[in-house]
């Protein structure tokens, strides 16, 4: 077990409704401590940077309107294990195919609108910390 830092992304389609409380209540029951949030508005460029390792995949377009529709809470979570663990209580990525307790089976859309990211390896979470906050806003 290590102490692990990790990128999570509350999504357009979650703020419209209002589900952000719910959705961090999620995470720090989960043992997740949220060491810094910001809620922004994605530019495009910000938003196809992020999710350029899909840009060859058919939906890349759509996940970027998507993206940039709406304010998305991004956040650092911090905890044991907690890229595994957060990935744990996110869900998989199809609403349909997710566990029952996670948050994508209780609030997901669709497989595009499916309330939350997480990043998936420890290498990805350090990079996409860095895209989005600098070490001063990050407060454990
Ligand atoms: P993940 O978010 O569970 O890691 P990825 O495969 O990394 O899933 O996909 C990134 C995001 O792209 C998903 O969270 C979802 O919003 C969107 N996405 C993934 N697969 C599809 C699809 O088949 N159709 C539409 N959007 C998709
Ligand atoms: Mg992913």
């Amino acid at each position: 077990m290590s102490k692990e830092r990790t990128l999570s992304i509350i999504k357009p389609d979650a703020t419209r409704r209002n589900l952000t409380g719910k959705i961090n209540a999620l995470l720090e029951e989960a043992g997740l401590r949220i060491v810094a949030q910001k809620r922004i508005r994605l530019t495009p460029e910000q938003a196809k940077a992020f999710y350029i390792v899909h840009k060859d995949r058919p939906f890349y377009h759509e996940l970027v309107s998507f993206m940039v529709s709406g304010p998305v809470v991004v956040q650092v979570l911090e905890g044991e294990n907690a890229v595994a663990k957060n990935r744990d209580v996110m869900g998989a990525t199809d609403p349909a195919k997710a566990e029952p307790h996670t948050i994508r089976a209780q609030f997901a859309e669709n497989i595009e609108a499916n309330s939350v990211h997480g990043s998936d390896s420890l290498e990805n979470a350090a990079g996409e910390i860095r895209f989005f906050f600098s070490e001063a806003e990050i407060v454990p």
